[in-house]
């Protein structure tokens, strides 16, 4: 039974797995916060260091026989210190979620005050929603965009600060294409003696690779994900200054979790590796010039980009002025073989479930090592989409589908991925 693969031991499986690859190759994954991992990183995802228990820490276990996880787990806790310049990394929170509840539970009490950017306005479900854990467990506020730049007002944020005086402030969103200025939160939190926590998951690649302000310097924690920018396996990672070290690893084991996914710091450790290797920088850079040359695209198909542009790995896309949903047009584009996703745009009139726009991202397609003219291909693919894929009675143009479909499946053939799969 052991020996067995996977396409012997379970063709259901296998021929979804299957599937899911010959999706992967042929549509664009536009997505901004999935990535295509490397060989190595699966390699080390799908190894027999899924066999383990290891709760504890290096060389502090709670089980036997873990000599070689104490060896793994201390190598990405280092390989992570040294690429972010931090003093102390934990590598076991599973996902982004618990890396955050570990750093809430390491700095504040059940009932302390934090202020945050709301989800409407491109924050995240975990720093503070009412319908998350965050919001339910903390008394959490919530600071905006200017109504003006749809960007972030860092006079308008100290005001709120000052009024406010939160235990914890969080910079980060999951849908902002411009630069957060990290120093700047600092000054207002200790303005206001305020804890500085960021949550760079969507932008984590561009801090390691220095193509975006650091946040290590200026915060109490912070925390990410591994498998966007940064292009390593599903999880997350949680770093601190030196006096926050021992609360934090508390918080993680055993305040949030139990035994660690030793297989996935195995990938961790890889994906660390990778990101100082020789090309990563440059990959940053790309998917940042990739951005930028999409939104000039779409600009010249007269859409309407928060904010009129991007600095990092996304653009947010209002479509009030194209007349047609986010959810509309993330399925049409989906249909044509681009997979991006809804979004909600700064105060949008509807629904998460409908609204006003969707998010287009760079980087898993400048994995496929696409560059800006391929953008340009892409962003009229995407107007084509939009402004011609529905008929007049509101049914899908599969004239027009087909044809994007087609033209879609040729280029990434032109950029194949997992080739020896
Ligand atoms: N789901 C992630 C994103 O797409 O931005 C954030 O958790």
């Amino acid at each position: 039974m052991m020996e067995r693969s996977i396409l012997e031991a379970d063709h259901e499986v296998a021929g979804i797995i299957g599937d899911e690859l010959d999706r992967q190759q042929k549509t664009l994954m536009m997505i901004p916060s999935e990535n295509y991992a490397s060989r190595a990183v699966m390699a080390a995802c799908g190894s027999i260091l899924t066999n383990k228990y290891a709760e504890g820490y290096p060389y502090k276990r709670y089980y036997n026989g873990c000599e070689n996880y104490d060896k793994l787990e201390q190598l990405a806790i280092d390989r992570a210190k040294a690429l972010f310049g931090a003093d102390h990394a934990n590598v076991q929170p599973h996902t982004g979620t618990a890396a955050n509840m570990a750093a809430y539970w390491a700095l504040l009490e059940p009932g302390d005050s934090m202020l945050a950017m709301s989800v409407p306005q491109g924050g995240h479900l975990t720093h503070g929603d009412k319908v998350n854990f965050s919001g339910q467990r903390y008394d959490c506020h919530f600071y905006g965009l200017d109504p003006d730049t749809d960007q972030l007002n860092y006079d308008a944020i100290l005001d709120q600060a000052k009024e406010l005086r939160p235990k914890l402030i969080i910079a980060g969103a999951s849908a902002y294409p411009r630069i957060i200025d990290f120093m700047k939160f600092k000054e207002i939190a200790d303005e206001v003696g305020a804890y500085l926590m960021a949550d760079i998951a969507h932008i984590c690649g561009l801090v390691a690779a220095e193509c975006h302000p650091d946040p290590v310097p200026y915060c109490d924690v912070v925390t990410s994900t591994t498998h966007k920018t940064l292009r390593g396996p599903r999880g997350a990672l949680a770093l601190c200054k030196e006096k926050w070290a021992k609360a934090l690893d508390r918080a993680v084991f055993p305040g949030v979790q139990a035994g660690p996914l030793m297989h996935i710091i195995g990938a961790k450790a890889v994906a660390f590796n990778e990101a100082q290797e020789f090309g990563f920088r440059e990959y940053q850079r790309q998917i940042i010039r990739n951005a930028q040359q999409l939104a000039r695209t779409l600009q010249r198909h007269d859409f309407d980009l928060v904010t009129g542009g991007t600095d990092n790995h996304l653009l947010l896309v209002r479509l009030t002025n194209k007349n047609i949903t986010g959810k509309v047009a993330a399925d049409l584009l989906e249909a044509a073989g681009i997979v991006v996703n809804k979004n909600l745009v700064p105060n949008d009139p509807l629904s998460a479930k409908e609204t006003s726009g969707i998010r287009p991202g760079t980087p898993a397609i400048t994995s496929r090592k696409m560059k800006e003219a391929e953008m340009e291909m892409i962003g009229d693919w995407m107007a084509r989409v939009i402004d011609n894929g529905l008929n007049s009675d509101g049914s899908p143009n599969e004239d027009v589908l087909g044809a994007v479909r087609a033209e879609v499946e040729e280029l990434c053939e032109a950029f194949p991925i997992y080739q020896s799969f």
